[in-house]
């Protein structure tokens, strides 16, 4: 097969300076920043979805993208979906992106039963590895598509009909025998349509213990076939259902908790899920990792006056930094990785705007790093914060960190001072400035 970016060379670094916008500004893969290269603390991921399977299509008008290499092939066609395994490894190679992402149902087309879904399945699965072989692109995630077959519209894990639990079931066993076959780092789970449209019909207690039901088998099952990645689950407030139940980073933790299934999953967090929720990314980040189970990112961004979830790839300099602050300070992503769940917009209608979006990403991405590590260098934010707390290093703050004192203590101790009266500022604008200075 011909080449389906002929025009396009593999993009290297060329640092700011240059005006090639085939080439990275910011974005050295070898370079180090506090001891560990780019390409290790980033692990950028391309997502076969929007990639492969976008159209540019949305709720008012049909696709937008007429891409050269889907033109001789029918819609959800085996023929089509053979054709753009190539050229979707010919992307990530050129890009240099290490990773990609896959549900079942976007590398291989729907079946009419679920025996023919698996044969597809099947057939592209010979696909991706040889071409992974041959690349050395490698499987950040597998995960299962769930929502889009009409047998899964009151959900899937939390339908009310059984039927959909076992064949959602079904679904995932195949989706984590693949994402082990093809030596995945992990598997993700994002709840489609588990949530409600309507109370009056739901019965939200049931639901909830047949989604913790169902991640229990996913972890048995991962237990029998050897499967070593983490879980992650994927929070998201709405869109499609109005309340998602893995709402927020907090409502998956709780959750987990409550279900006893905590050591088994971390949570992937995505920028535009997070600010749908009314978070910030840091927010979702911080919570995460408050719990130890911040694992992998979805890299992306809204539009805060459209407020759907748009999927754009993140070009926002503050916001990368501050994800890159919490993460830095969280021990950076280990198995987990930047995933650029983003898609062109409607208008960008060229093959080669993916790589104008992708280098803008990793870009934005490489200078967030760069000024979260200036400002760890710097010292006096992190000087701030810690000063801020000093009334718990000594005196009665230890006493109470150490748990020796309770309320009684604390009466006598309130009462012999008094009043409160050390408080000082928050300095909130001297820190926002101060952040600036890095930008
Ligand atoms: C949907 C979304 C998904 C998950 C994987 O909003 O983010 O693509 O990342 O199912
Ligand atoms: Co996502």
């Amino acid at each position: 097969m011909p080449a389906a970016f002929p025009k396009i060379p593999a993009i290297q670094f060329e640092g700011p300076k240059s005006r090639n916008p085939f080439a990275f500004k910011h974005y050295n893969a070898t370079e180090l920043v506090e001891g560990k290269t780019m390409k290790d603390h980033f692990r950028f991921s391309v997502v076969y979805w929007h990639t492969m399977c976008g159209t540019g299509s949305d709720m008012f008008g049909w696709g937008t993208w007429d891409r050269p290499w889907d033109r001789s092939t029918k819609d959800n066609s085996i023929e089509r979906a053979k054709r753009r395994v190539p050229v979707f490894f010919e992307f990530c190679e050129k890009l240099g992106a290490p990773f990609y992402a896959w549900h079942d149902r976007d590398v291989a087309p729907h079946g009419k039963t679920l025996r023919e879904s698996n044969r597809y399945l099947d057939t592209i699965a010979r696909l991706l590895k040889e071409h992974q072989k041959a690349s050395g692109v490698r499987l950040l995630w597998g995960t299962a598509q769930n929502f889009v077959h009409p047998r899964y519209m009151h959900g899937a894990a939390t339908s009310c009909n059984a039927d959909a639990f076992a064949f959602a079931a079904a679904q995932v066993k195949r989706a984590l025998d693949l994402t082990h076959e093809l030596n995945g780092e992990g598997y993700v789970f994002w709840g489609g349509r588990e949530g409600y449209s309507s109370l009056l019909n739901t019965d939200l207690k049931r639901e909830m213990d047949h989604l913790g039901a169902f991640m229990h088998m996913a972890v048995d099952y991962k237990k029998k076939i050897g499967f070593r990645g983490p879980f992650y689950i994927e929070p998201k407030p709405k869109e499609p259902t109005k309340h998602q139940y893995d709402s927020d980073a907090a409502a998956c933790l709780n959750f987990l908790r409550e279900y006893e299934l905590l050591n088994h999953f971390k949570l992937n967090l995505e920028t535009n899920h997070a600010t749908l929720a009314g978070h910030s990314m840091q927010h979702e980040l911080e919570v995460a990792g408050a719990a130890g189970a911040l694992g992998s990112i979805d890299a992306n961004m809204g539009d805060l006056f459209l407020g759907w979830d748009t999927d754009q790839f993140p070009t926002d300099l503050y916001l990368t930094a501050q994800c890159m602050l919490t993460i830095l300070k969280h021990g950076g992503l280990t198995t987990g990785g930047t995933n650029f769940d983003a898609k062109l917009r409607r208008e960008s209608i060229e093959p080669e705007d993916l790589f104008h979006a992708h280098i803008a990403g990793m870009d934005t991405f490489a200078r967030g790093l760069k000024i979260a590590a200036a400002i760890r260098k710097d010292g006096r934010l992190g000087e701030f914060v810690k000063n801020r707390y000093r009334s718990w290093d000594s005196g009665i703050g230890k006493q109470i960190e150490q748990g020796k004192v309770g309320f009684r203590e604390l009466e006598a101790y309130a009462l012999k001072l008094g009043e409160v009266s050390t408080n000082e500022s928050g300095r909130q604008e001297y820190l926002e400035n101060l952040f600036n200075e890095f930008i």
